[in-house]
């Protein structure tokens, strides 16, 4: 059976709505990445950049085990291996791969600042700071991914116009996309007045039984999260570097 190295996040409801949405049996290996579970060497060894999620499949295309990393390599993975949601004919099949890559490049890295700089950022610095000096230094930042954050919306809901899905059809572009716009009253957006194309393409999305199904998994392994100091979670999410882990640190 499939493993999926996992905690829900928006890159770990990626590949578990794929999985749900082709009727694959898969099992979820915790990464409670709040705990630090991303830099256990056992992890590493299949997802060396410890981050999650990563997959090992023990039936590879050799007959042997495989392991990948990086959700956009693991949605390419599993529709060439189960042959769905992505094209066969070669136009088609790019025209899905690039949009999996502008959510890869773009979507996941820029929301996810904009995470950062909107909550993450505040939290951390008002333990040090009054609350105009921490307004004062993550002005920048929430800004520049704030308006980063819109831009992407508009590119989306420009390609979403007059079609159902991204690509036209159903695929693993809309599976990759749609985790990252489920928290969008996070990042500062209004899918009512600015974006009427995403928010109806939301609104199929969330209602789709695989994906309502992926999300209920996922907040399962969520209530196993181990409790950490908020210091200790912290220094795992937003500081800790693999060296810290018994690596040697650089000269
Ligand atoms: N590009 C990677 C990003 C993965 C990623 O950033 N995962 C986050 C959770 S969404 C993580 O594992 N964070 C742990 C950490 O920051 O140490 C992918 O799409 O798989």
């Amino acid at each position: 059976m499939i493993d999926i190295y996992y905690w829900p996040t928006p890159n770990g409801h990626k590949v578990t709505i794929f999985l749900e949405e082709a009727g694959v049996p898969y099992r979820l290996v915790p990464v409670d990445i709040g705990a630090g579970d991303q830099f256990t060497p056992q992890f590493l060894e299949i997802s060396p950049n410890n981050r999650m999620p990563a997959m090992v499949d023990p039936d590879g295309p050799d007959g042997k085990a495989i392991a990948i990393f990086e959700s956009g390599a693991i949605l390419i993975y599993l529709a060439e291996k189960y042959g769905k949601f992505m094209p066969k004919d070669t136009r088609g099949r790019y025209a899905v791969i690039q949009w999996v890559m502008w959510q890869m490049a773009n979507v996941g890295p820029m929301l996810g600042q904009t995470h950062h700089f909107r909550m993450y950022a505040p939290e951390v610095l008002k333990k040090d700071f009054p609350p105009e000096e921490v307004e004062k230094r993550v002005k920048y930042g929430y800004d520049r991914y704030s308006n980063e954050a819109k831009r992407l919306y508009a590119v989306l809901d420009n390609e979403l116009e007059g079609k159902d899905y991204m690509c036209g059809e159903y695929s693993i572009a809309d599976m990759a996309t749609f985790p990252w716009i489920l928290p969008y009253k996070r990042q500062g957006v209004d899918l009512e007045t600015e974006f009427p194309n995403v928010r109806r393409w939301f609104d199929v999305m969330k209602e789709r039984p695989a994906v309502h199904k992926a999300i209920e998994e996922g907040r399962k392994v969520g209530e196993t999260a181990r409790q950490v100091s908020d210091e200790e979670r912290r220094a795992n999410l937003f500081g800790k570097r693999q060296w810290d882990r018994g690596r040697p640190a650089a000269s």
